[in-house]
């Protein structure tokens, strides 16, 4: 059975992928001998015929694909981007009419018409293009630079400066919009005393959102915090759990654990028990939540009286493969890195 020419030209594309451009016109070529009105595989070997150089026949190729199909966006980018290799502006522009002819809300388009008026230094009609593109889009960036650029070519420095404030501010709102809103439950554990209640209350200075709940013997502090990392920003609603009053650990209500996305497990450096009781406090929560991102913090490390060292918390840790601090309620070390050490392990 015969191969048909849709074949021919995904085949085509392939090689097209993996830089065997010979092969790849051999398939278009075949594609259009089984379909002379093949506009695609027109678009196609045009492209192959502009990587290997061949700009004139490049050419005929796109502009034999907009002519079987007048609205071929694609084939009319390619032909824009062959004249322009041979430094053809005046025609190039004339393809990107066509396109915003086409498609008026086309941004890139009136962009890239907008920049090759500039080449030519028809700069008042190109400050038009990049109008009508950030009237098609307030936040396009490209737009705004390209007409940066001709302001300040002009000498008009403070629309320039202008333009570039914008740019900024774009920026700066599309870093919001992206930024990750997420509402996490966080509950702290450990025995009583070690300071669970300090950590929280010296973490969140503003009290005014905790919620006591006394049928659980819960109290629960919300705590905002925004998290950067070098693409986006996170912005976390920690929802705080803390034991109300002096409750060991076979006191406390199941709800308590339910839905927690993440636990800190709270010993106390001066009492050797809280210690031995972490893997207790660990299976307590777990048997509600299942596996969830846990933190073990070590407090009240600005006391001098130690009863145990790091490698005694370090093997705790590295047997529940956990990340741990040292920390002190009283003068705030390491207090706000715990809190973000959880809300990290929450994003992994
Ligand atoms: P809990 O919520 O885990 O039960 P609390 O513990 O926060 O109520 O703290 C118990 C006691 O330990 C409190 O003392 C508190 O001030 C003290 N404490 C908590 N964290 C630290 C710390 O990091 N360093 C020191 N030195 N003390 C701490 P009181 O005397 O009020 O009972
Ligand atoms: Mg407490």
């Amino acid at each position: 059975m015969g191969e048909d020419e849709i074949t021919f030209l995904t085949k085509g594309r392939f090689l097209m992928q993996a830089k065997k451009y010979g092969n790849a016109l051999e398939c278009f070529d075949k594609a259009i001998k089984l379909n002379p009105k093949y506009a695609e595989a027109y678009n196609e070997k045009g492209n192959a015929l502009l990587i290997l150089g061949k700009i004139d026949e490049a050419i005929n190729c796109f502009t034999k694909a907009t002519k079987i199909n007048e609205k071929y966006i694609t084939a009319w980018k390619g032909k824009e981007v062959a004249l322009l290799m041979q430094n053809k502006q005046d025609e190039a522009i004339r393809c990107c009419d066509t396109i915003t002819g086409i498609d008026p809300e086309n941004e890139e388009a009136w962009v890239t018409k907008g920049f090759l008026l500039s080449d030519i230094h028809r700069f008042d009609e190109a400050l038009k293009c990049f109008d009508k593109a950030v009237e098609i889009n307030p936040e396009s960036i490209d737009a705004y630079n390209k007409k940066a650029e001709v302001l300040l070519a002009l000498g008009r420095f403070d629309e320039g400066e202008k333009c570039r404030q914008k740019i900024e501010e774009i920026k700066r709102e599309v870093r919001v919009k992206k930024m990750k809103k997420l509402m996490k439950k966080i509950c702290l554990v450990g025995d009583p005393a070690v300071g669970k209640t300090s950590l929280v209350r010296r973490y969140v200075y503003d009290m005014f959102d905790d919620k006591y709940l006394y049928t659980i013997g819960a109290k629960i502090t919300k705590k905002v915090i925004d998290i950067s990392y070098p693409t986006h920003d996170v912005n976390f609603t920690l929802m705080i759990w803390d034991i109300e009053g002096q409750k060991g650990i076979g006191k406390v209500h199941s709800t308590y654990y339910r839905g927690a996305d993440a636990t800190i497990i709270v010993c106390d450096v001066t009492m050797k028990e809280t210690l031995e009781n972490i893997p207790n406090w660990k299976d307590a929560v777990f048997k509600v939540t299942g596996e969830i991102p846990l933190v073990f913090l070590a407090n009240k490390i600005d006391l001098p009286n130690k009863v145990f060292n790091e490698k005694e918390i370090k093997a705790v840790a590295s047997e529940f493969k956990a990340p741990y601090l040292f920390t002190s309620a009283k003068t705030g070390e390491n207090v706000e890195n715990a809190f973000i050490t959880v809300s990290k392990l929450l994003l992994e």
